[in-house]
């Protein structure tokens, strides 16, 4: 009997403390409560059933039950009787529930999303949606079939290896059950039969086929992919199948020059992407998958990182389709628990083993700013286990982390996986825009034979917030664009950096934030949570990267302006563009993606820019005003602001003249009593890096006088060392008794 695979999300009743609801897959009880903020979002246990009438079945046929992603944990039931369990939100897990079925069955899947210690993630800047949020199948398959039952893989593994010219694909397939013969066959490329070896009832097939004028996979100039079927034979007849695609590709990672694909200069231009969006949470549908590559493509991207865990495999299958190069990995991410490894190594198996074939993926990232609460040595033993696995796994491809800023450059940490990455906010929650640079030229200067790749950076920005004047930490549509003009400056002068992703392609939900009076997410998107505005720091990307024509008139937003002589940026991937204001011309420039016109205004005028290319012209218009009042929808109250990592900020006026919380590292340091107070701390905080502040750790060269720029509040935060509400009170009362140094 051949394979039958049947789609089962229709038809279940979902409950959730007492209440039942019929719902239809994919489900998360946390779509609205989710995104709202902060943290008030249910956790806990709710159940998911569904009446199954027993199949047909072939003599020792097996029934298989496939969830593609449910979060976090889950035990699965059927008629009352517990089947399996399963840990971990992202990955796809499947259950064999044959001897457990009767004539009418009720499928039970008990879902939690509770904090515990064992999980991950459970510390982390976006909302942990509880629920069967992807698909759900019913598989029937022969008693003989490829593997369903190993981490969730499909039993058939591609390995191609490019020479030149060639390419030699190896397959390996892993079965149980009888096999006479297995054999591999693919569009275009020829077939093999296996050689099989039989251990223990597990049947393991091996084979290769020569390819001598490969077509390789080239990106997305080029997303040639193969397709090979694996067909396993028994009592003469073919009775398991896998389809699985392959690319031929290959790729490297040069100190000096950055990022190769096949032999040419690559450089990644890359996004992050987190899986939720509004009003829906984490259960998306195809439709949305596709919408979110679209909008990503059409920015000009060549690269996703996917964060901060494993998404759909409709997603990777995308990114194969599109020619995107690929950062997956594991959400371990933020807080180390010394409980939580042997959730990590399952989790990086099922990563491994479930999207091995994605010729899109370069790489398998161990942690994400795991080290924020210091580097202990099972953290260590941790991440050395998970870098070995990842070489055992997989001899293709490189292992990887996100590093925390604070990170030191020489920690053992950070030399441990084959290729470096860090997470830089300066410019937004640290130090200036310009300290960027600084940190990659010292960074390349010092270890000139070291890859180094930045794998996360951004600003929030709320679109309704307009500003004249942008200044970091305003939220305003206006700061974000001019912070990404900065970084890609940056970025065009160093073209060692391998790649670079922005955070984020997309608003998402976090809800431990409450910012700008948006509580509930994170606003680093260039594209709002619901996919339908995209602010002007998208066209900034899309005038370096596109090649697809276009002008963008920023500020279209900005309507309502009081200064006299107002700034009108144009992006654009367009060598001249011409500005008419009132339809009469006011200014032509020629430039390269960002045009800058000073015009004055007095009443309500009508901006219009215009460009062409060969015989195409594009032109983008819009309507700006002049006003005596400053429009109030245009600013937020920063007392609003609540980051992820914030304490509340009541009673925490400084007095004038004295130090606070909020005086910074060097104002501090100046004092004598200060000073004290710190080595004071110091001391206390042995084992942390908290930025360079625990014991016998020393502040990295390059972080000391960003460090002595920032107030002492934010780096305990970012350094990890979180005070108690009270705590931090009693600290600024402290410091309100020491006064400022005079200079
Ligand atoms: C980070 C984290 C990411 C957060 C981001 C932010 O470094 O890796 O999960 O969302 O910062 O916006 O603060």
């Amino acid at each position: 009997m051949a394979r039958i695979v049947n789609k089962i999300n229709e038809h279940w009743e979902f409950e959730k403390q007492g209440k039942r609801t019929d719902i239809s897959l994919p489900h998360t009880w946390n779509a609205e409560d989710g995104q709202t903020g902060p943290e008030l979002y249910f956790r806990g246990v709710c159940t998911y059933r569904k009446k199954l009438k027993r199949p047909e079945l072939a003599p020792g046929q097996q029934v298989y039950i496939e969830f593609r992603g449910v979060n976090s944990s889950m035990a699965v039931y059927m008629n009352g009787k517990e089947l399996a369990r399963h840990d971990g939100g992202y990955s796809t897990f499947r259950v064999n529930v044959t001897d457990a079925l009767e004539e009418d069955n009720t499928l039970e899947v008990l879902v939690d999303n509770a904090p515990n210690d064992k999980v991950y993630p459970q510390r982390a800047d976006f909302t942990f949606y509880g629920g069967i949020y992807r698909d759900v199948y019913m598989i029937l398959a022969d008693q003989s079939h490829f593997d369903l039952d190993y981490y969730g893989g499909s039993g058939f593994k591609i390995t191609p290896e490019v020479n030149k010219e060639s390419a030699i694909v190896s397959f390996e397939t892993y079965s149980v059950g009888e096999a006479e013969k297995i054999v591999v066959s693919t569009v275009g490329a020829g077939e093999t039969e296996l050689v099989l070896e039989t251990v223990d009832g597990k049947t393991y097939g091996k084979g290769s086929i020569t390819i001598s004028n490969v077509h390789r996979w080239n990106g997305v100039d080029d997303p040639y992919l193969y397709e090979a079927t694996a067909v396993l034979y028994r009592g003469g007849k073919a009775v398991d199948t896998v389809t699985e695609r392959f690319g031929c590709r290959e790729f490297r990672f040069d100190a000096k020059e950055g990022f190769f694909l096949n032999g040419r200069h690559y450089p990644l231009h890359g996004v992050s992407r987190h899986q939720d969006r509004l009003g829906v949470g984490n259960a998306l549908t195809r439709e949305m998958h596709e919408e979110d590559m679209d909008l990503i493509l059409s920015m000009g991207a060549n690269s996703i990182r996917l964060a901060h865990y494993q998404h759909d495999q409709y997603f990777y299958d995308l990114c194969d389709e599109k020619g995107i190069v690929v950062w997956a990995e594991i959400p371990y991410i933020t807080v180390h628990m010394d409980t939580g490894r042997e959730n990590t190594i399952q989790q990086m198996k099922e990563l491994i083993i479930q999207n091995y074939n994605h010729v899109s993926i370069m790489c398998w990232a161990l942690s994400n700013e795991i080290s924020l609460q210091g580097v202990t040595e099972d953290l260590m033993e941790n991440h050395r286990i998970l870098n070995n696995l990842v070489h055992e796994m997989d001899r293709t491809r490189v292992s990887a982390m996100a590093n925390l800023f604070l990170l030191e450059t020489d920690s053992p940490l950070v030399s441990l996986p084959d290729i470096r990455g860090y997470n830089l906010y300066y410019g937004w929650y640290v130090g200036d825009m310009e300290d960027n640079d600084e940190f990659f030229d010292e960074f390349h200067q010092k270890y000139p034979d070291t890859a180094i790749g930045l794998t996360e950076y951004g600003a929030d920005s709320v679109i309704a917030l307009q500003s004249p004047k942008p200044e970091k930490g305003d939220y305003t549509e206006s700061y974000q664009a001019l912070y990404h003009e900065h970084m890609l400056e940056m970025f065009a002068t160093r073209p060692y950096l391998w790649g670079t992703y922005v955070w984020n392609m997309f608003e998402f939900a976090a809800a431990g934030r409450d910012e700008a009076g948006d509580p509930g997410k994170n606003h680093k998107g260039l594209v709002t949570f619901d996919r339908k505005k995209k602010k002007d720091a998208f066209y900034i990307y899309k005038a370096w990267w596109s090649t697809e024509k276009f002008i963008h008139l920023c500020g279209s937003r900005y309507h309502d302006r009081v200064e006299d002589m107002t700034e009108i940026k144009v992006y654009s991937n367009l060598e001249k563009i011409v500005l008419y204001v009132d339809d009469k011309l006011f200014a032509e420039q020629e430039g390269q993606h960002v045009f800058r016109f000073h015009v004055p205004i007095h009443s309500v005028h009508r901006i219009k820019a215009v460009g062409s290319s060969g015989d195409t012209s594009f032109e983008d218009s819009m309507e700006i005003a002049k006003v005596d009042v400053p429009n109030p929808l245009y600013f937020m109250s920063l007392d609003k602001v609540r980051n992820w990592f914030d304490a509340p900020r009541d009673n925490e006026e400084g007095r004038e003249g004295y130090l606070s919380i909020n005086s910074t590292m060097s104002e501090i340091q100046a004092t004598k009593q200060g000073a004290e107070l710190l080595a004071g701390m110091m001391s206390q905080m042995t084992g942390k890096t908290a930025g360079g502040m625990g014991e016998g750790v020393a502040i990295p060269e390059a972080m000391q006088k960003i460090v002595a720029r920032q107030p002492l509040r934010k780096l305990l935060q970012q350094g990890g060392m979180e005070l108690e509400p009270e705590k931090l009170q009693q600290l600024n009362q402290i410091l309100n008794q020491i006064p400022k140094a005079t200079v």
